[in-house]
C-alpha cells in the first residue's frame, strides 16, 4: 500500500479492476432482496462512492440500507472507520491521538510543518471525521475485505456494498451498485414519500450508457488520470483531454438549455431547471454519475490534480448552471456532497502530491448559489 495509485511502469495511472461483482435480486442464489440486510461502506471524499450515496437518496433507502463513512484521511493502512468507544468528545478528550485545534479542525490549522497537525488527522470528532461499523466493529476497511476472502491481496476500497447476513461484499464496484440500487428489487421498501425515479429508462438507456462511457474514462478517470501522472507530456496529454471532454459536456448543456428556452419562453427559469439535465429532459444516472467529479473540479482537481486551464465557475456557464441546479434543488445531492472531506482527504492524504499537506483555503465558496 505504498502508492495511492495502481502501479504501472510508463508513469501512467491505471485504476484497478473491481474484485466483487455480484447482483442483489430475487434470482440471486445468495444475495435476496431485503430491508436493513445491505449495508454501504463509503468515504464521502471519494467520487466513486458518492454516486451511491446519490443514488441511494433518490431511490428512498436511507432507512433500508444503512451506511458507514470512513474517516477522511487514507493511511498508509487504507480506510479507517472510528471505533463506536471514540463516539463522545468526553472518551476522545482522554484519548491520547485525540487533537482538536481551537476552533477546530479547518483547513489553516492542519499544517504538517506543524509537528501537532500529525495528529490532526487522527481527529476523532465521531460523525464529523468518521462514522464508526455497527456491523463488524472494524477499525479498518480491510477487514471487511479479509472477512469475505482471506487471500485478498488488491487495493481495498470504496464503496464496497456488504452482506450483514452472510458478512461478505457484494460488490465493490460502484457502476454496478448504483445499477443494482435502481433495479427495483428494493422498490417495495423504499420510502413512500420519495417520489418514484427510474434512473435508467428503457427510451434513454443507450445515450445514457453512451455518455457513461465517455464520461468515465475521459473526466470521472481523467481527472485521476492526469493528477497521478508522474511524467509532464502524460499530465499535458490527460489535462487537454479532460479539458476537450468538459468542452463535449458543455456542448450537450448548452444545446439543452437552448431548447428548453425554446420551449418553455426565456423568463420561465423554473420550469427549464426542472428540465436541465444530461439525457433527456429527466434526471439520470449519466447526471449521477458526472455530478461527482463536477463538484470536486473547482475545490481540488483545479490545483491538486493541476485541471488549471480553468474552472467548471469561470470557463463552463451551462456546466456551471447544471452543478448548481443539482447540488441547490435537489437533497440527494447537496446532503451527500462534504466539501470539508472532499477537500482534507485530497490534499492530506495524496502525501506524494502534496507532502506539506497544507490545505489550500480556497475557492470561496465551495460552490457558488444557484
Ligand atoms: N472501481 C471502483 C473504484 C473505487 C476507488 O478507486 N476508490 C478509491 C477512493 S476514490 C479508494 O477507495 N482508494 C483506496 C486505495 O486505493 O487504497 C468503483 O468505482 O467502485
Amino acid at each position: 500500500m505504498s502508492k495511492q495509485w495502481a502501479d504501472s511502469t510508463d508513469g501512467s495511472f491505471k485504476r484497478q479492476v473491481s474484485s466483487f461483482q455480484e447482483v442483489i435480486s430475487p434470482s440471486h442464489p445468495i444475495y435476496k432482496p431485503a430491508k436493513n440486510r445491505y449495508w454501504l461502506y463509503v468515504s464521502l471524499a471519494c467520487p466513486w462512492a458518492h454516486r451511491t450515496l446519490i443514488t441511494r437518496a433518490l431511490k428512498g433507502l436511507t432507512a433500508v440500507i444503512g451506511v458507514s463513512v470512513v474517516h477522511w484521511h487514507l493511511d498508509s493502512e487504507g480506510w479507517r472507520f472510528l471505533t463506536a468507544d471514540q463516539a463522545t468528545r468526553e472518551r476522545a478528550d482522554k484519548d491520547a491521538s485525540y487533537y482538536e485545534p481551537a476552533g477546530g479542525i479547518t483547513t489553516a490549522t492542519l499544517d504538517y510543518s506543524n509537528p501537532q497537525a500529525k495528529v490532526a488527522n487522527n481527529s476523532a470528532r465521531m460523525f464529523v471525521d468518521s462514522t464508526f461499523d455497527p456491523n463488524e466493529q472494524f477499525e479498518r476497511l480491510s477487514q471487511l475485505y479479509l472477512k469475505t476472502d482471506p487471500n485478498y491481496r488488491a487495493r481495498y476500497t470504496v464503496p464496497v456494498l456488504w452482506d450483514t447476513q452472510t458478512q461478505t461484499i457484494v460488490s465493490n464496484e460502484s457502476a454496478q451498485i448504483i445499477r443494482t440500487l435502481n433495479s427495483g428489487v428494493f422498490d417495495e421498501f423504499a420510502d413512500p414519500g420519495t417520489e418514484p425515479i427510474e434512473l435508467v429508462p428503457k427510451n434513454l438507456e443507450r445515450e445514457i450508457d453512451e455518455i457513461n462511457a465517455w464520461v468515465y474514462d475521459n473526466i470521472n478517470n481523467g481527472v485521476y488520470k492526469a493528477g497521478f501522472a508522474e511524467k509532464a507530456d502524460i499530465y499535458e496529454k490527460e489535462v487537454a483531454n479532460v479539458f476537450e471532454h468538459l468542452d463535449k459536456a458543455e456542448k450537450i448543456l448548452k444545446d439543452r438549455h437552448e431548447a428548453l428556452v425554446e420551449k418553455h419562453g426565456k423568463n420561465n427559469i423554473t420550469d427549464i431547471l426542472d428540465d436541465y439535465f444530461l439525457a433527456g429532459n429527466q434526471l439520470t444516472e449519466a447526471d449521477v454519475r458526472l455530478y461527482p467529479t463536477i463538484a470536486r473540479f473547482d475545490p481540488v482537481y483545479v490545483q491538486h490534480f493541476k485541471c488549471n486551464l480553468t474552472t467548471i465557475r469561470d470557463g463552463y456557464p451551462y456546466i456551471s448552471l447544471w452543478l448548481r441546479n443539482l447540488y441547490w434543488g435537489n437533497d440527494a445531492f447537496r446532503l451527500t456532497t462534504d466539501f470539508n472531506h472532499i477537500k482534507l482527504h485530497y490534499t492530506r492524504s495524496h502525501t506524494r502530491l502534496n507532502p506539506l499537506g497544507i490545505t489550500p483555503l480556497g475557492p470561496r465558496p465551495d460552490i457558488l448559489q444557484l
